[in-house]
């Protein structure tokens, strides 16, 4: 496939609508076990955060949402954090839970055996339900820490009838409108076995809640060598797909920029999603990247990842289905899979600028960020007070 100058109007309509939410804890600081690096300019509190994700919107023109992390994001007024974020023309996107940081929460939260932890976890959970609603919010994020270290720790069984019950109890908080999305993750940190591992555990508590509860993908979150794409035609198949954590991995849960490690994967990804026209917002998927950033600037990678996420879509939108329909019916393997590749191998980034650029954006935003001083000035501003990291 020659390298397009600009983009057939439906792709260009499609990745005009698409958009992705930013976590705000990949605007603070983050690092590993063994340390945390802090840099100059990290945002000190949720408004800056807020203030730093509008920057990612503003130089690509995909990223409104911002989600949020409680009690990371902890503030006095939430609908003053929401009013924030509009003047700042963002939104608040998900509210994702915390269940994980407290002493209390040691041996599991909404599976905990005691029940006045689970009733704590629970509470927990109907809270964020209050803080959904005081940001302008309609979803509420469930992923768990929950899991045992040894075998015979613990009765699996009776921790997953413990999370069913708990679930619904939180599932029964929702109004019309709102939804849970349940997030799975095979290891960490528990490490004989987690209570929520697999997207078939997460679907079944999901089908037994109802349709308001659905299925987050985080694509770090897979014993390596899984084929995520079959996960994602999958539930998306069952409508269960409610939510994409984006990232990517080497080794396990690294939480790098989404497209650096495996662009291939996420091309695979993103042509069972757009098989499926779940990349329209109608679709109702959430698309969101949860990811840290040790050592890089962090805005510019929030850009880079927005951007990463943006060509990868345009490269699946542009698989030539009907030659691919047709060459599937014959068996022609090679043919099928050179049509795919011919997608993936095209040169999208010049069609792109030049679509972004008729959008008011910039052609590259990665460097017109660069070069827009905004690093250097919030360095200079943001002097006192703690820099917030991933945990505070
Ligand atoms: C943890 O591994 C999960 O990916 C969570 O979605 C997320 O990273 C966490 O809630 C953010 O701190
Ligand atoms: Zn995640
Ligand atoms: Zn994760």
């Amino acid at each position: 496939m020659p390298t397009p100058s600009a983009l057939p109007a439906e792709v260009a309509r499609d990745l005009a609508e698409f958009t992705i939410e930013v976590p705000s804890w990949g605007y603070g600081n983050s690092g590993t076990r063994f340390k945390v690096f802090g840099t100059p300019g990290t945002p000190r509190d949720p408004f800056e955060k807020i203030a730093d994700a509008a920057q990612t919107h503003a130089y690509t023109g995909s990223a409104p949402r911002v989600s949020l992390h409680y009690p990371w994001d902890k503030v006095e007024d939430f609908s003053g954090l929401r009013d924030y974020a509009a003047e700042q023309n963002m939104q608040i996107g998900m509210i994702n839970s915390n269940t994980f940081q407290d002493d209390e929460y040691k041996f599991g939260s909404l599976t905990a055996g005691d029940r006045t932890v689970r009733r704590r976890a629970i509470d927990h959970h109907l809270e964020c339900l209050d803080v959904m609603r005081a940001t302008g919010s309609t979803e509420l994020k469930i992923w768990l820490a929950d899991g045992t270290n040894y075998a015979g720790q613990d009765s699996i069984r009776a921790r997953q009838d413990r999370l069913a019950e708990s679930l619904q109890e939180i599932y029964q908080g929702l109004d019309e409108g709102e939804r849970i999305v349940l997030e799975y993750k095979f290891f960490e940190p528990a490490f004989y076995h987690t209570d929520v591992p697999d997207w078939g555990t997460s679907l079944l508590h999901c089908l037994a809640l109802g349709e308001q509860a659905q299925v987050v993908l985080d694509t770090g979150h897979h014993a390596p060598g899984t084929n995520i794409e079959f996960i994602v035609a999958q539930l998306l198949r069952q409508n269960r797909l409610g939510a994409f954590d984006f990232n990517s991995r080497n080794y396990a849960d690294d939480d790098l920029i989404v497209g650096a490690a495996d662009p291939f994967q996420l091309f695979r990804i993103l042509f069972e999603i757009v098989q499926q026209d779940a990349h329209r917002p109608a679709a109702g998927v959430n698309f969101m990247l949860d990811q840290c950033h040790n050592l890089e600037s962090k805005i510019q990678a929030q850009i880079r990842s927005v951007l990463n996420v943006q060509e990868t879509l345009a490269k699946a939108l542009l698989v030539d289905r009907e030659a691919l329909a047709d060459a599937q019916e014959r068996n022609d393997v090679l043919e099928a899979n050179g049509i795919l590749m011919d997608a993936f191998w095209t040169d999208v980034r010049p069609a792109l600028a030049a679509f972004r650029e008729e959008r008011g954006l910039p052609a590259d935003p990665f460097t017109a960020f660069r070069a827009s001083g905004y690093e250097e000035k919030v360095a200079a501003e943001r002097v006192g007070g703690n820099q917030m990291g991933w945990g505070a």
